[in-house]
């Protein structure tokens, strides 16, 4: 098979949600540092558009969103399984409230002005100016949530993840599961980057004990690689045949359409491409690139919108 690359940069927490798991599921990896604001050619020349931090590439395909990416490890690397017997449901559910409903207000939180003096420490203040605004871009006109709201409802988020580590070690019991990483990369952001913030965390013994458990996972073992080299992969390598998927169509739009793929949410750049594959959970379109060459791009159908292109 070929290698897993994960395109990423350290401080992105839904990064560390995919290198946790690559740490739990202990693979091997190669690391690809993307930059953190756009422009991101690289990145583009592999996704057709979705800007969005990371992705996983696998030859000549690639996966979008870190739902769609732990569904991709798990099916390679069963074994560590991410979503433990008869709670298969529970962890993706779980996992998509942290995901959705936690990471917004800690990250308004850890980007209070103590946190962001932490994050952005030595940094150049032209950079910061442009992060700020490549963020309120992406954000796409929904309003950025205030300290004063973002730290209660943080605080109550962790305290139902306390109460949920009562008596186990895990979130939803003595395994760890899909919800225990989806859950940590807020927390485990709040620790490492802007630690003058963590006594919400330090505070509860239980998240913090967990915290520390997941922190023990480790990254698995990754080795760097150039973008350059990741583009290069990918131009010589064939995708996945995707004739055998089922084909679910609830959009009226035949295999072969021109289709563009875009999150619900933010980062709203679109994907377009052929539409090769519709299965009952994601999306794959099949698009060809000057550098990247023929490259299937794969999306969840949760969390993104599928429309005929133009
Ligand atoms: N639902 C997405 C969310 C990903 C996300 O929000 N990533 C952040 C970084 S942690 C991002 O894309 N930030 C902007 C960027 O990296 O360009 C996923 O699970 O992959």
């Amino acid at each position: 098979m070929s290698e897993l690359i994960l395109h990423h940069y350290p401080t992105s927490p839904f990064a560390e949600k995919v290198r946790a798991v690559m740490g739990f599921k202990q693979l091997s990896w190669r690391s690809v540092h993307i930059p953190m604001i756009m422009p991101k050619p690289d990145v583009v020349a592999l996704t057709g558009g979705n800007r969005r931090t990371p992705i996983l590439q696998i030859g000549a395909d690639v996966y979008c969103d870190t739902a769609l990416i732990c569904d991709e490890l798990e099916r390679i690397a069963p074994a560590h399984t991410l979503y433990p017997k008869g709670q298969e449901g529970l962890a993706r559910v779980v996992a998509q409230w942290a995901d959705d409903l936690v990471f917004g207000p800690a990250m308004a939180y850890n980007f209070q002005p103590a946190g962001a003096a932490e994050v952005f420490a030595g940094a150049d203040p032209d950079w910061v100016k442009a992060f700020g605004e490549d963020r309120k871009a992406m954000r796409a006109g929904a309003p950025r949530m205030m300290p004063a709201d973002a730290t209660p409802t943080y605080d109550q988020y962790l305290s139902r993840l306390e109460d949920m580590l009562g008596g186990h070690d895990f979130l939803l019991g003595d395994q760890a599961s899909l919800a225990d990483f989806a859950a940590y990369h807020p927390v485990w952001f709040t620790l490492n980057k802007t630690p003058s913030l963590a006594g919400l965390i330090n505070g509860r013994h239980r998240v913090r004990a967990w915290s520390m458990r997941m922190a023990g996972l480790g990254h698995g073992n990754d080795t760097d690689l150039s973008s350059a080299q990741a583009l290069e992969i990918a131009r010589a390598a064939t995708p996945q045949p995707v004739d055998a998927l089922p084909f679910v169509n609830h959009h009226g739009l035949a295999l072969g359409t021109t289709v563009s793929v875009r999150a619900v949410n933010f980062g709203l750049e679109d994907s377009v491409g052929e539409l090769v594959a519709a299965t009952s959970s994601r999306y794959v379109i099949r698009r060809s690139d000057e550098r990247a060459g023929v490259v299937h791009v794969h999306f969840p159908r949760v969390g993104f919108i599928l429309n005929k292109a133009g």
